[in-house]
């Protein structure tokens, strides 16, 4: 069971901010795959829906300190 979402991500300035973002994504149990586009300052995460919400992955990137909106 996996659905994917795009998140728009602030406050990245350079790649190591990209580089950071995804690494907090990849830690979370319940995520499969995550990826960080720096100049789209955008994310895009698969994951399993029966373990994680949105606002799970949402809570992720700021809790690494960034600002996170689920795009529609
Ligand atoms: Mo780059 Mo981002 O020096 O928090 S890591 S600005």
């Amino acid at each position: 069971n996996t659905r994917k979402i795009k998140v728009s991500v602030g406050g990245m300035t350079c790649a190591a901010c990209s580089n950071s973002v995804e690494s907090a994504l990849r830690s979370v149990h319940g995520v499969h795959e995550a990826s960080v586009a720096l100049l789209q300052n955008q994310a895009s995460v698969v994951f399993d829906p029966d373990l994680l919400k949105d606002e799970d992955i949402k809570a992720a990137i700021e809790d690494a300190g960034f600002e996170a909106e689920i795009l529609p």
